[in-house]
């Protein structure tokens, strides 16, 4: 699609009767004698961590109220068939900032000391975007590994987001339930004292800091063993912290903190095209909203956490209309994997959830291969650019890294963004025809994607340890069997019926399309 954006922006303009045909420069130009630019518009993702296709408003939910959200989706388009490329967070985010999937590079989920894993050197949209003429930042939760394998927190921290193509990072540094619980700006720890160096270990215990197995009484809720290390604000984590008590942060002031650093960020930029990569930490654990967002609903904090999320949501929409940007924004709504219930901690979130449906109709959820894995709310909003409406198109974020660029003209190198596709015509909802194939990315195989067909590679016998601990110690149907499965969406949504023996043909031919597509990636194919 060539200079899509002007064409768009042509049709808008020119209040033409059909959008079909490519606007000529001359008449993009000259709209009533004055001259029109072909702005770029400013791009954010609001990228939700966990978050169930049937944890929204605008897909069915009702026992929380997502106003802000449903009104994005009310006024935007709304797919039904959108996918994050994993399963878990790290795979996810990899794959939506380097347009590759995450599989290439890293499916397990990092720990908090982790380097970082997209290394400077390496295109990511940022950069892309940079190219582009874009002031870029992420704001929230990294979880993409940082430094270069002995991370020093007391001291520049980097490689980290600045040196892949962000001007600004303000960053939870892996997870909320991960050490170090601290703020990194830039390259260092938000309010350091370097006489209180702080020191993170994964492997043995460091620092004085009581453990949740030394200390149950010092708990909020109670955890899982792999949750019960260093306890800070009454949470035990994974891994242990010592050092750095003023740099620690409150769990309850993440909706105000992030989003303030989102609103400096909006309005320093709001006279240049921008990148706003904001990545939350709800609806993760540990959930613990603040305390004006307790008893929103009657799910305990991870339904209230949701409500938290929604109102943050309606914070950067009204920055955006405040500064006057908000009809030049192109806003994308999503979440890094599907829901999960009991993620570690004791909140109650199972025994509170009542009718909830957080996977809506969709079966398995977080870690899972089952659709509920991948399959989440997605909202593309851009005022008189995208109509209002619904979408079935077979879309997955690694093709929002192609399909930007191909709005912006900028064109893709070679070894770039691998498996990233030009989908934006389906993005921007001309069309519902995007994608033949996509690849679902779960903790220990792959699914494909195909018309009416989702096929699911077998189970390897070595992976069956970790396909244990989904099933007993998540309580999630995880889909890893030894055996292949083939499921037919067209009548059967919630995948309940494997039909793989009653179609040996379709099952070959989707194994062989998955080999082909393991080793060539999308764009060569
Ligand atoms: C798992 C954690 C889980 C969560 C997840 C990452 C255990 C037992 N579980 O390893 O609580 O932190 O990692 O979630 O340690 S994600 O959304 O960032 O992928
Ligand atoms: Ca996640």
């Amino acid at each position: 699609m060539r200079e899509p954006l002007r064409r768009l922006l042509g049709c808008l303009t020119l209040l033409l009767s059909s959008c079909g045909e490519p606007v000529s420069e001359e008449k993009l130009d000259r709209s009533n004698g004055e001259i029109i630019p072909a702005q770029k518009p400013n791009i954010i993702i609001l990228y939700v961590d966990d978050l169930g296709y049937g944890d929204v408003g605008f897909n069915g939910a009702t026992a929380v109220q997502t106003p802000n959200i449903n009104q994005l989706a009310a006024e935007g388009l709304n797919f039904t068939d959108a996918h994050s490329t994993a399963a878990t967070c790290t795979p996810s985010r990899y794959a939506l900032l380097t347009g590759e999937h995450g599989f290439r590079r890293q499916t397990d989920i990092l720990p908090g000391d982790a380097p970082a894993l997209i290394t400077p050197g390496k295109p990511t949209l940022p950069s892309m975007l940079k190219s582009a003429g874009y002031q870029t930042a992420v704001v929230g939760k990294w979880h993409l590994g940082l430094g270069d394998g002995n991370v020093n927190w007391n001291a520049d921290v980097k490689p980290g987001p600045l040196e892949i193509g962000f001007d600004y990072s303000f960053l939870m540094p892996a997870t909320g339930d991960r050490v170090p619980t601290v703020y990194l700006e830039n390259h260092n720890i938000v309010n350091l004292d370097q006489n209180d160096p702080i020191e993170v270990s994964y492997s043995e215990k460091v620092g004085n800091r009581p453990t949740g197995i030394e200390r149950p009484d010092l708990l909020r809720f109670g955890a899982d063993p792999q949750h019960s290390e260093t306890i800070i604000n009454g949470v035990s984590r994974i891994g242990t912290m010592g050092g750095g008590e003023a740099a620690l942060w409150t769990d309850e002031d993440f909706p105000d903190i992030f989003t303030d650093k989102a609103r400096n960020f909006m309005r320093e930029n709001k006279d240049e095209p921008f990148f706003l990569f904001y990545s939350f930490h709800d609806i993760h654990v540990p959930r613990i909203p603040n305390p004006r967002f307790e008893g929103k609903t009657n799910m305990g904090s991870r339904g209230d956490a949701i409500a938290q999320m929604d109102w943050v949501v309606g914070e950067i929409v009204a920055e955006l209309n405040s500064l006057g940007i908000g009809d030049n924004t192109l806003i994308f709504f999503t979440s890094d994997n599907g829901p999960v219930l009991d993620d570690g901690y004791e909140d109650q979130a199972v025994e509170l959830l009542g009718d909830h449906k957080p996977a809506g109709p969709f079966r398995g959820g977080k870690y899972s291969a089952f659709e509920a894995g991948t399959r989440i709310p997605t909202v593309v909003h851009w005022p008189g650019i995208v109509m209002p409406g619904n979408s079935n198109a077979l879309i997955s974020q690694v093709d929002i890294y192609a399909s930007l660029a191909s709005l912006l003209g900028v064109e893709l190198k070679d070894n770039e963004a691998m498996d990233s596709l030009d989908i934006s015509d389906a993005l921007l909802g001309t069309t519902e025809v995007a994608r033949d194939y996509i690849i679902e990315e779960s903790v220990v195989t792959l699914s494909l994607r195909k018309g009416q067909w989702k096929y699911i590679v077998p189970t390897l016998n070595d992976k069956q340890e970790v396909a244990e601990w989904v099933a007993t110690d998540k309580g999630i149907e995880g889909g890893f069997i030894k055996e292949p499965q083939l499921y037919n969406l067209q009548n059967d949504i919630g995948e309940t019926t494997n039909v793989a023996n009653a179609h040996p043909e379709i099952v070959m031919e989707m194994q062989e399309k998955v080999d082909e597509l393991v080793m060539m990636g999308f764009r060569k194919h």
